[in-house]
């Protein structure tokens, strides 16, 4: 018997009878289970994914949860329509409950899925990761999460223990990442603003639309407007947050270069800006003095569509400040100029020195090392230094592709997989979360993932369109079910008391963990234990699960050092202790010496957008949130969601609905140079303006807006120009209200 089969054996032993974990802070929850009574639990909302998640407290009786409500001492705590319909997710009939196996061979319309044990399901990921690396070395094999970013760290110790450099997720794909990308390039580190507070005399909303936010978020905005704080909203469409704005700028999308440059023109013309700032703590000042003389307020009315006179009148209003901004926004990167899109618009806060001062943006201080979940938590954790070493880092395929977010992102972009199959270079897949839908010509994908040698995914739902050619589909247990994360807010930190798993359904950090066990040593794998795996984190912070558990409802707290304005003049904001920013001049970056490196500009220059031409002459915003949405999830697995929105909406403005004899709630056709015609209804609403539609990525068959974007890409980040393409939008044959 070789080791792998012993480790096996141990691993499914160990795992035998552990229906539920039987760790003594959850006794009185597991009893209560047992016997049916009523209790209170705690969990953690998972259904938006992108912001800090919402506390849910909620009533079960036994095994079985009946109610949610907000949990109002974690600092998340105001539950929207999806959050408080998550039970209906969670009790959906159509689960995945069991390990299941195909028997049909790869192509088949019918995969002829059958249920399988966990013990052959781990059986067959073993036999076949482990012959491929043999084979074909470790980086044959991907690991990828889609949007569920809880699943992170534990995948990618995985990745790095089985020895791929291959771990990409929808952050690599096109998400806020990018935006995170223009953050680092500028100051050195991810900064999505801060929320104006008391001494904020001005506020940026960058391209972020409230029905992504939680709704704190918006609370926040409506009190700094009542304290006297100026709002300024950027965003191509007249949204809520837009029309309650002191100034609303609508540019032409993708043209936030052009407007930005418009706007440093007017501060620095007028000597509004912050000289003393910008000569101590920025580089490249008179390159961007140079480059943005071009963007007269009449030029950039010409390029963005913004009246000349509101750019002056706004840029005089951000110079009262201290002012912020919101950066929260997926939707600037998505263009072939999106980084510097987001980018351009960041150096205005600079040059007005507006970073890490009271009522400007603070950069948070955090427990040391604590990330994002979504991007792997704690670098110890994940094992940041093995990803960054250079042996790594040559290994990885995306390295000519996108060499500027090679060299300073840790998942590489999964955007090329296609190419990278059909070249023999990926050969296996191993996915939580998946789903093709996310990326543009969504078929070329399927297609790469069923030439693969094996691919395995775990997710709530089998989704045929992403899971049809797999060898293995996984149960993973909802929110409700898990340990694992912990909720992180700063330096306060959240756990769960989960219910028992339906069916056969493991929490995503046990089966990472477990796997883990069997390919590699289980002490790197806390034994595949989510809960121990937690508390190795936690420990270098000064948590525990077991303890905050005990403290449960209150939250509680990490160890964290006490946050101080303009920490970059006290060496506290670079790994080396000199004052400065972590950026490769050691100052605010206006002209990125990163980017120029590599050879592209290093400003953030405009680039003018696809053009429309008589037939595709309306822009499309493909992929806007809504309330009640979530990319392509909610459609299928929560019937009070769709019953919000049944079918795939575009919103399109009167003028352009009349000029094409459309009328609210027609049926559609839109169709682009590259894919098409797609079905949708229309909803004629002064929401877009002239000249551009809207529409929900994520529908299915008929629907899918996905068929319209290229495969062309943002060459700093490899996003794709979900956000740039010209349709036609015309009324469907025979189509009546
Ligand atoms: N309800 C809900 N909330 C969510 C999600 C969800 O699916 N549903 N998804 C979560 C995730 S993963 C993400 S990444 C975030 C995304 O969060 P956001 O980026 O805030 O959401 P969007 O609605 O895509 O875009 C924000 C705004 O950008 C504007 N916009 C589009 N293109 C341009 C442009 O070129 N320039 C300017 N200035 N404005 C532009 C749009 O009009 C829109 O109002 O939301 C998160 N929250
Ligand atoms: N055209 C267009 N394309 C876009 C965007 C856009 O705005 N427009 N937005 C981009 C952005 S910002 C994002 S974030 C992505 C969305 O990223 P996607 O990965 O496409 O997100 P979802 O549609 O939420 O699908 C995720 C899958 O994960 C499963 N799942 C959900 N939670 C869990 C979990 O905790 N564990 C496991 N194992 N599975 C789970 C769901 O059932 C679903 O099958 O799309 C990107 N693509
Ligand atoms: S905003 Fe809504 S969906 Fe997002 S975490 Fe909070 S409750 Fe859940
Ligand atoms: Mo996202």
């Amino acid at each position: 018997m070789d080791s792998l089969t012993l480790k096996r054996r141990s691993v499914m032993k160990a795992m035998a009878g552990t229906a539920m974990v039987t760790t003594p802070f959850f006794n009185t929850t597991a009893n209560a289970a047992e016997d049916s009574g009523e209790w209170t639990g705690f969990s953690i909302c998972d259904n938006c994914n992108q912001v800090p998640s919402c506390g849910i407290k909620f009533t079960a009786k036994g095994n079985y949860i009946c109610g949610v409500e907000n949990w109002k001492e974690n600092p998340r705590h105001v539950l929207c329509s999806k959050g408080l319909s998550t039970l209906q997710r969670l009790y959906n009939p159509n689960r995945l409950l069991y390990p299941m196996k195909r028997t049909n061979p790869k192509g088949s319309e019918d995969p002829g899925f059958v249920r399988c044990s966990w013990q052959e399901a781990y059986d067959t990921i073993a036999k076949n990761l482990t012959e491929i690396k043999a084979k074909d070395g470790a980086d044959a094999v991907m690991f990828y999460a889609g949007d569920p970013k809880e699943p992170r760290p534990p995948i990618m110790r995985l990745a790095r223990y089985f020895g791929s450099v291959h771990w990409g997720s929808e952050s690599s794909v096109g998400c806020r990442a990018a935006c995170m990308q223009a953050e680092m390039l500028t100051w050195g580190r991810p900064s999505q603003g801060t929320m104006p507070g008391p001494k904020t005399k001005s506020f940026l909303v960058l391209a972020t639309n409230v029905w992504s936010r939680p709704l704190g978020w918006w609370k926040t905005l409506m009190k700094a407007k009542e304290n006297g704080c100026k709002i300024i909203v950027i965003d191509t469409r007249n949204t809520k947050t837009a029309q309650f704005a002191d100034i609303h700028l609508a540019p032409r999308v993708g043209t936030d270069s052009a407007l930005a440059m418009g706007i440093i023109r007017v501060l620095i013309q007028e000597d509004l800006y912050d000289k003393d700032f910008v000569s101590k703590w920025c580089h490249g000042f008179d390159e961007l003095k140079a480059y943005c003389d071009q963007f007269t307020p009449e030029k950039t009315e010409e390029i963005t569509g913004v009246p000349a006179d509101l750019i002056v009148k706004a840029a005089r209003m951000y110079a009262e400040g201290p002012g912020s901004f919101a950066l929260t926004s997926q939707s600037l990167t998505h263009n072939t100029n999106g980084v510097n899109n987001a980018r351009a618009l960041l150096l205005i806060p600079c040059i007005m020195g507006y970073i890490d001062v009271p009522g400007g943006v603070m950069f948070p201080t955090s427990p040391k090392g604590l990330q994002a979940c979504g991007m792997g938590l704690q670098p110890k954790f994940y094992e940041a230094k093995w990803w960054n070493a250079k042996a790594q880092k040559d290994r990885r395929l995306d390295k000519d592709f996108v060499p500027v977010w090679h060299d300073m992102m840790i998942p590489f972009s999964p955007n090329q997989l296609p190419e990278h199959v059909k070249a023999g270079k990926i050969k296996a897949f191993c996915g939580w979360g998946f789903n093709v839908l996310i990326w543009p010509q969504p078929q070329e994908y399927a297609e790469a993932i069923k030439n693969l040698k094996f691919a395995f995914a775990a997710d709530y739902f089998y989704r045929k369109e992403s899971h049809r050619d797999m060898d293995l589909i996984l149960p993973a247990a909802m929110n409700f079910e898990r340990y694992a994360p912990f909720g992180s807010y700063g330096a306060k930190y959240a756990v769960r008391t989960p219910v028992k798993p339906q069916g056969e359904a493991k929490e995503d950090w046990r089966i990472a963990l477990e796997l883990g066990c069997i390919l590699d040593d289980p002490k790197h794998f806390f034994d595949g234990d989510p809960v121990k795996a937690c508390n190795a984190i936690l420990k270098e912070w000064g948590g525990n699960y077991e303890e905050a558990a005990a403290a449960l409802p209150a939250v509680s707290n990490l160890q964290c050092a006490k946050n101080e304005p303009r920490k970059f003049e006290k060496g506290k904001l670079r790994p080396d202790g000199q004052p400065g920013f972590n950026t490769p001049s050691g100052k605010i970056e206006l002209f990125s010496t990163r980017t120029a490196k590599f050879g592209f500009e290093g400003l953030p220059v405009y680039k003018e957008m696809m053009k429309p031409d008589a037939r595709f002459n309306l822009r499309l915003i493909n992929g806007t949130r809504k309330p009640y949405i979530t990319h392509s999830k909610t459609r299928g697995d929560t019937p009070y969601l769709l019953e919000l929105e049944p079918r795939s909406m575009i919103h399109i403005h009167p003028e352009d609905a009349e000029r094409r004899g459309i009328s609210d709630g027609d049926e559609v056709l839109i169709t682009s140079q590259f894919g098409g015609p797609v079905k949708a209804l229309a909803e004629v609403s002064i929401l877009v303006p002239v000249g551009t539609v809207d529409s929900q990525y994520g529908w299915r068959g008929k629907e899918d807006t996905q068929q319209l974007i290229p495969r062309q890409w943002d060459p700093l980040s490899g996003y794709a120009p979900y956000f740039e393409v010209n349709v036609e939008v015309k009324k469907a044959e025979g189509a009546s209200k």
